[in-house]
């Protein structure tokens, strides 16, 4: 065993009471399930069994606020410590075999044994995020550069350019370490009123995004990511799925945009959202979270499961009945609970919408459209939502030899206490 990885002997699939719970629970779904034409309890299996969702550097760390943070302790000092949190998660899970990093929070200055640590372990790298929301090593040249006043979007040109080669400088650190696409999320914007020009903001972020698009090697994607506000207040330059779309078009035909569930203004519909960028060809990629007021990177399916399980029905009519090869994450901030196990839980959240969107009688709702019966529709959706497909998730992660039960097998192996024995009870924070 690779320490201090989970040792998947010492997880829960050899306790024979759960074993023989969820044999009974599978038994009881592929009954339910054994209808002509209706996805089969193993058809759902095996499409959890294939899925994974990356889980971000940032997120193994305690979170915090602009009003203060509380270390749990135990927590990743270093890369190579974020990815072996991730390979823990993973053997408990089955479901998260790749880590997003985040440059430079994440810097390592030997990419190839970080490359080489993370396979021993099982874990892939999955797209790179680039940081040009803060100042960092790419703008303290002369003390003159700044992100102060935008990156991409800067009236200098001097530090358009330095945004520029930091975006470069990402990719090609991503292909060192076997990464395959960039997600590029940009604070830029406008605070009060008249301080810049809109159009001419958003002209000077499609010009950067094409440059960086022309630096892609040729198997590789670039995510443009929206936001409505924070940092800026007044009016962010990548603010909504609209301009997300332009500038993904702008950038060029490796470029499409990420939807993340917490970047939206309150009551939008993300599920007609990801239709619209599906049908047009340019969604690539998700950021799971949930919130209740804003950018609130509360753990997945926590507020709003069945928005969730929405939003996984659309991606499987984008698919034409599987999901498609989009780039999944997991992008919250765990400010109170241990990071883990957040990541448990809304791994197990994302899991379940899955299995309870695979489970709609497509074939029935399609007809109830048709015939324009929406209290039939419903009906259908409601079946699938109201479905208790926990012990097809289950099944899955046992069948993958991951836990049946993550969150009990991550509290019964000890991993936190062990982690603040090997890394300390204190530690620094996620970002600069
Ligand atoms: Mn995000």
């Amino acid at each position: 065993m690779l320490d201090p990885v989970i040792d998947p002997d010492r997880i829960d699939h050899h306790n024979r009471p759960l074993e023989s719970r969820l044999a009974a629970g599978v038994e009881h779904l592929a009954g339910e399930l054994d209808v002509a034409g209706h996805t089969s309890a193993d058809q759902v299996i095996d499409a959890l069994t294939e899925f994974s969702v990356a889980a971000p550097s940032w997120a193994v760390g305690t979170g915090g606020t602009r009003f203060g943070r509380f270390p749990l302790g135990g927590e990743p000092r270093t890369t190579e410590e974020k990815v072996d949190d991730v390979a823990a998660l993973h053997t408990l899970t089955g479901s998260n075999d790749s880590i997003s990093l985040h440059v430079p929070w994440d810097d390592p200055p030997d990419p190839a044994a970080l490359r080489r640590h993370a396979a021993e372990r099982g874990i892939r790298f999955d797209a790179m995020n680039s940081n040009t929301f803060q100042d960092n090593p790419s703008t303290t040249d002369d003390g003159r550069l700044t992100y102060k006043f935008g990156s991409l979007a800067n009236t200098d040109p001097a530090v358009r350019r330095v945004a520029v080669d930091h975006n470069k400088y990402v990719i090609d650190l991503g292909v060192a370490l076997g990464s395959t696409a960039l997600t590029v999320w940009l604070a830029d914007g406008i605070n009060h009123p008249g301080q810049a020009d809109h159009r001419d903001q958003f002209e000077r972020v499609a010009d950067g995004l094409r440059q960086i698009h022309d630096h892609l090697p040729a198997d590789w994607l670039m995510y443009t990511e929206h936001k409505p506000y924070e940092p800026a207040f007044y009016a962010t330059v990548n603010q909504d799925w609209g301009s997300s779309l332009l500038l993904a078009q702008a950038a060029g035909e490796k470029a499409s945009c990420l939807v993340d569930l917490g970047h939206h203004l309150p009551n939008a519909n993300i599920e007609q959202i990801v239709s619209r960028l599906a049908m047009v060809d340019r969604l690539g990629g998700f950021h799971f979270n949930d919130s209740k007021y804003g950018d609130d990177d509360l753990t997945s399916g926590s507020i709003k499961p069945f928005q969730l399980f929405l939003i996984f029905g659309e991606l499987i009519r984008a698919g034409d009945g599987r999901l498609p090869s989009l780039a999944y994450m997991i992008d919250q901030s765990h400010n109170i609970k241990d990071p883990l196990e957040d990541l448990i839980q809304s791994t197990d959240a994302i899991c379940i919408a899955y299995a309870q969107a695979l489970v709609v009688d497509r074939a029935a709702l399609a007809a109830a459209q048709i015939d324009n019966d929406a209290a039939g529709a419903q009906q259908v959706l409601q079946n699938a939502f109201r479905t208790d497909v926990r012990p097809l998730v289950a099944e899955a992660r046992r069948r993958v030899g991951a836990a049946i039960d993550p969150m009990g097998a991550y509290r019964a192996v000890g991993y936190r206490a062990a982690a603040i024995e090997r890394r300390g009870s204190t530690t620094v924070a996620t970002g600069l």
